[in-house]
């Protein structure tokens, strides 16, 4: 009886113990959770990697108040709309799993009419329709989402404004900094750093170029695992479709954002930016996978109280 009262004594001081989440995302006090809607339609791969790259998981009806957030954010009654949740057999079809690892036989599952059917035998990821009913559907497709953070009851956000323990503040210029070792391409990389609450890296100035060099250096050739060019990092410019005139990605020419000390070649045909191991900028397939420096604001995006 005793143990049983401290236990219950501690969840109540838990409870009261106020977490903090990016402002974009609202606090559920039912599900004990951050909700974000994602409108925009996209395929349940893209979906699974902006929730995850924003600290977040593609939202899955495991609990009935995490359905009826999903249900209230959604805002459609209608049966014709859906969003994607995080129930998915793509690693094994037929396996299906929420992104957390719950299977599927815990969840509590309505079905709409005529389904599960697998249709084609391609159908590996799980949707929420506007009557809260489940269907199998293809991960191809495109489909609004949630994304959701169960509140952890810490205080997670720090310096940096974001729970990635990965940006670290630079006092020279007052910016957050992360150099991801996992290559992606100019767009992927363009995705990673937006969801993360950032963009990047644009160099304003000589102080800026020293910052990233010296970034990069924290990241010697050896460290960096796979088989992708090594001595170049993407940054925020690129020639915007147009061969040979570089802006950054907020439209800046590079001189006007502040430094343009290019190593490039016009001939390369190559239309996406990057540095060097010197801070020297340079152009570079934008399909190419490298590895990129994200750059964010300490206060961006807003830290909210749940
Ligand atoms: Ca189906
Ligand atoms: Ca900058």
């Amino acid at each position: 009886m005793k143990s049983k009262l401290k236990y219950l004594l501690l969840l109540l001081i838990l409870n009261t113990i106020e977490a903090s989440f990016r402002c974009d995302y609202k606090y559920s006090f039912k599900a004990h959770a951050w909700f974000k809607s994602v409108v925009v339609p996209a395929t349940w791969f893209d979906a699974r990697l902006r929730c995850s790259l924003e600290g977040a998981v593609l939202a899955s009806p495991t609990t009935p108040e995490i359905l009826a957030e999903m249900r209230n954010l959604m805002n459609h009654s209608n049966p014709e709309f859906e969003i994607f949740t995080g129930i998915h057999a793509t690693v094994s079809q037929g396996d299906f799993y929420t992104i957390e690892g719950i299977p599927l036989s815990n969840i509590p599952v309505t079905w709409a009419d005529n389904e599960p059917n697998n249709e084609d035998n391609k159908e590996s990821c799980i949707t929420l329709n506007g009557n809260g009913e489940l269907a199998d559907r293809q991960c191809q497709e495109t489909r609004p989402y949630v994304c959701y953070r169960m509140k952890t009851f810490k205080e997670e956000i720090k310096d940096c404004g974001t729970v990635d323990l990965e940006y670290n503040l630079d006092a020279r210029t007052n910016k957050c900094y992360k150099f991801h070792t996992v290559p992606r391409n100019f767009s992927r990389a363009f995705l990673a750093c937006s969801a993360e609450g950032g963009h990047l890296a644009i160099i304003n100035s000589e102080t800026e170029a020293t910052v990233l060099k010296e970034i990069f250096a924290k990241y010697p050739e050896a460290d960096l695992v796979g088989s992708f060019r090594k001595d170049g990092a993407f940054i925020g410019f690129h020639d915007w479709g147009e061969s040979w005139d570089w802006r950054t990605i907020h439209g800046q020419t590079l001189t006007d954002a502040g430094y343009s000390k290019f190593r490039g070649n016009p001939a390369s045909g190559q239309s996406c930016g990057a540095i060097d191991r010197n801070a020297r900028l340079d152009d570079w397939w934008c399909d190419a996978t490298i590895p990129f420096i994200c750059e964010k604001t300490p206060d961006f995006p807003a830290k909210c109280f749940d």
